[in-house]
């Protein structure tokens, strides 16, 4: 093919008509972008050649190269090449890119050009490909959050209903993609004793459905499911603790529901219910 920029890194500039032998061996990949090309060699390293107006070849030069040179010492899984950009996919599953980025192509976020390899992705690619600027990622199929957290989760007693519990939060391996949808919902089985005392808000937020006694229940049970946006789901059970209130109508430091005598007047809570008073 065209040679006049060194693309085919026969370490000429002429152009060939017929294939010519350039490495003898151990590539398992190859990527052609606009005037130069990128290989991938079975250790995992990447090498490029051709042109490097851009920094495109990703050797942190912008000088063309007719011949290979090794631009990643290793760890590489998928090379792409697209107009005046680089990407490489790494073991780790991270994908990196290089070179020329006035449409975004190398999906940092920004339209910089980068003179040297740069982390856009920390995970979960499988693989790139590159058509002029234009880029496609394969990314690894959606995983099951692997953790969910409610905080506070603890409510004082006596509160009104309503009243907030905590707020879930999700771990969900996906999160690098952007963005994600999770649906809540209370779940039967271990640890869902006390659902029905509780109501779940979309956003994942709880609240007590009405005031909650301490001294009848201190620790409460429930049960929770979170689902994210590919049907994947992960269950999980929290304890809410109830907060106890001193209630010390007379202040003798005894608490209502063991005192004998909540007003302290000197007749006892049982005698003033049999002669029809208020104990209180
Ligand atoms: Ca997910
Ligand atoms: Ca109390
Ligand atoms: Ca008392
Ligand atoms: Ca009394």
């Amino acid at each position: 093919g065209s040679n006049n920029l060194g693309s085919l890194g026969d370490g000429t500039n002429l152009d060939r008509h017929s294939p010519v032998k350039v490495v003898d061996s151990g590539v398992v990949d190859v990527a052609a972008g606009l005037y130069f090309s990128l290989f991938l060699k079975e250790d995992g390293s990447v090498w490029a050649m051709g042109r490097n107006q851009y920094y495109n070849l990703g050797d942190g030069t912008n000088q063309g190269r007719n011949s290979p040179v090794k631009v990643v010492d290793s760890g590489v899984v998928a090379v792409t090449a697209g107009g005046a950009h680089s990407q490489i996919v790494k073991t780790d599953g991270s994908l990196w890119s290089v070179g020329a980025n006035a449409f975004g192509q190398l999906g940092d976020g920004t339209t910089s050009d980068r003179n040297v390899w740069t982390k856009v992705l920390d995970a979960g690619v499988r693989d790139v490909t590159a058509a002029g600027p234009s880029v496609f990622v394969f990314a690894d199929p959606n995983k099951a959050p692997t953790d969910l957290t409610l905080t506070p989760g603890t409510i004082l007693e006596n509160q009104p209903a309503g009243t907030i519990v905590g707020d879930l939060n999700v771990t969900d391996p996906d999160a690098f993609l952007g963005p994600q949808s999770f649906a809540y919902s209370f779940d039967a089985g271990n640890g869902s004793t006390h659902n029905h005392l509780f109501s779940l808000a979309a956003n994942g937020t709880i609240r007590a459905n009405s005031t909650l006694d301490h001294e009848a229940h201190a620790a409460l049970s429930i049960r929770v499911k979170v689902t994210d946006d590919h049907n994947a789901s992960l269950q999980k059970a929290f304890a809410i603790s109830v907060t106890n209130v001193v209630e010390d109508l007379d202040g003798d430091g005894i608490e209502d529901h063991a005192d004998p005598d909540d007003d302290g007047d000197g007749f006892s809570d049982a005698m003033e219910l049999a002669y029809g008073s208020d104990p209180r």
